[in-house]
């Protein structure tokens, strides 16, 4: 009988003691991460620009409203894949050796999601990837195929690889939906929320395909830039009116009175279409092709249609990823999981929106160097908070396991800014931000570049084949429009963020290696494919 009392005395006490870690372990917050793809900041109407006037994003702007919004989030390496790589690893990408686009990631390293998974959660991670590995740390993933597709799409799960009927982002948010019904109830979840839109080729949804035709968009007046002291902006090959397909980026027909696409030499995004799709979308686009026609446009007046044509696209899948967030929002408020839930909205890199004549990314510029934050946890974030302090992709790591109430690695190399978030402290206690971009030779052609960024200044190197500074002083010139790395005025400053610039690399341990250049044969030889692929080839 003592026995037998002492085994249930024993029971009990294990299950209580079960019981109340379960209790904890619910408190631990959920984590929604939605990131979208290629999504500039000013295309969110909550940061109160003029586009997202026109083209309001109400859903994710919900996010700001019920909680923060970021004004000064960075990225470290402004590229798909490296950013993803060090939003799971909290590290530099000379530190989690994901330095472009088609590397392998060591997916044995430590991250995020297998920190929070040993820590009790559940994790899942939904959309695109890019990683060119199968994910690791997660209790269940469903990838796009690499970059992934707007319509159609091939998933990829730990069984197979599926093409599925549909558009990208609406099967993402119902993917995202299913798990978390379908999820462990007695454990916190981390999900990740990753969608295809808006990269490029700017696909929108069929019940989008004619949402933006009457408005104008205002193009920036650097539309038609006058570089001068600034080569590597010169020399970069993503400018609208130049490296712009007609057919494959901006929808546009040969000639009036036909559907047949005009420049277009990835077949594939519109060929996969079914042919209830493609006859849906010929309805939309034949229209506003032909009119396009009629005008007989040239010169400037051409580029400046391209620019509204691209605007028009861009917005238009956003407007996909909006209602998606939309509904991951109302999904968390039906079933009372709002309050305890983290929801993050943020995109792997800011993105040019004819700023300079460009698209894409990968400059150290502001346009693309910022990424869009916006963060609600009823819980504990203050609705209407707003954070000036700079922030990277590199703190998110740390920050969500602070939150979490999970011990920070040591060898992470972000800070967590979780007191800045609660309005527990105003500042986080980190004057300057690094960066190193080495995509080069490649797509578009951005130089590699390394650099700091403090609340004023800003120091770059563009090197490789050529080997050029910039110094801007962001106060008088946010646009950075005047390299002023020659300014006698500004000598001071300059030698101070070249000391900065040290000391920085330094501190996150980057070496000469991470400085070689590549043979000048094959720079010269990537300039003639590129080159001879701009514009209407
Ligand atoms: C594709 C795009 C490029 C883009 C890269 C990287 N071309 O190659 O314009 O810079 O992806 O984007 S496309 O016509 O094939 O879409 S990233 O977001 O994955 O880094
Ligand atoms: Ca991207």
């Amino acid at each position: 009988l003592i026995l037998l009392s002492v085994l249930i005395g024993c029971k009990d006490h294990s299950s209580a003691e079960k019981n109340s870690k379960k209790t904890e372990e619910n408190q631990k917050p959920n984590i929604v991460f939605i990131m979208a793809d290629d999504h500039a900041v000013k295309a969110i109407s909550a940061y109160g620009s003029e586009i997202g006037k026109l083209t309001p994003t109400p859903n994710i702007d919900r996010i700001a409203k019920n909680g923060a919004i970021f004004h000064q989030n960075y990225n470290t390496n402004s590229l798909c894949g490296p950013s993803r790589a060090v939003i799971l690893t909290g590290k530099h990408s000379h530190e989690n050796g994901f330095r472009m686009n088609g590397e392998q990631f060591d997916n044995t390293q430590q991250t995020l999601p297998k920190i929070l998974q040993q820590n009790g959660y559940q994790t899942a991670v939904i959309g695109k990837w890019h990683l060119s590995d199968n994910p690791t740390g997660f209790d269940y993933w469903k990838i796009l195929d690499d970059q992934g597709k707007y319509y159609n799409p091939d998933f990829i799960t730990a069984e197979d690889t599926t093409r599925v009927t549909g558009y990208a982002q609406d099967l993402i948010t119902d993917y995202s939906i299913e798990w978390m019904q379908q999820r462990d109830q007695e454990k916190p979840f981390f999900l990740m929320v990753h969608h295809k839109a808006p990269h490029r080729n700017w696909m929108p949804a069929l019940r989008h395909t004619n949402l933006y035709d009457s408005v104008e968009f205002p193009l920036p007046d650097s539309y038609f830039p006058d570089f001068e002291n600034q080569l590597a902006a010169e020399e970069q090959l993503q400018t609208i009116y130049e490296d712009m397909y007609e057919g494959h980026d901006l929808k546009l027909s040969k000639h009036k009175g036909t559907d047949s696409l005009a420049a277009n030499p990835w077949k594939d995004d519109f060929e996969r279409m079914n042919a209830e799709q493609k006859e849906k979308w010929n309805a939309a686009y034949r229209p506003k092709n032909d009119a396009f026609w009629e005008k007989d446009l040239h010169g400037k007046e051409l580029a400046k249609w391209k620019g509204q044509r691209y605007l028009k696209e861009y917005m238009a899948t956003i407007a996909s990823v909006d209602e998606g967030v939309g509904r991951i929002l109302d999904y968390l408020e039906a079933q009372g999981l709002d309050e305890n839930t983290l929801v993050v909205y943020t995109s792997d890199q800011g993105f040019y929106l004819g700023e300079n004549g460009w698209f894409d990314k990968r400059f150290m510029y502001e346009t693309s160097f910022r990424m869009p934050l916006l963060m609600q946890y009823p819980k504990e974030i203050e609705a209407g908070s707003e954070v000036s302090e700079m922030t990277q992709n590199l703190d998110f790591a740390s920050t969500f396991l602070d939150m979490a109430g999970i011990d920070i690695p040591q060898d992470m190399q972000g800070i967590s800014f979780k007191k800045v978030l609660y309005g527990e402290e105003a500042k986080l206690g980190r004057d300057v931000i690094y960066y190193h971009y080495y995509d080069f030779p490649a797509f578009h052609m951005v130089k590699r570049q390394y650099g700091i960024k403090t609340n004023r200044y800003k120091l770059i190197h563009f090197y490789d084949d050529i080997d050029t500074w910039e110094f801007y002083d962001l106060e008088k010139d946010p646009k950075e429009q005047n390299n002023l790395i020659n300014s006698e005025e500004y000598q001071d400053e300059i030698q101070m963020m070249h000391q900065k610039l040290d000391s920085v690399q330094k501190y996150y341990k980057v070496t000469e290696k991470e400085f070689e250049t590549t043979p000048k044969e094959k720079v010269n030889q990537a300039y003639k494919n590129f080159e001879r692929l701009r514009g209407t080839p």
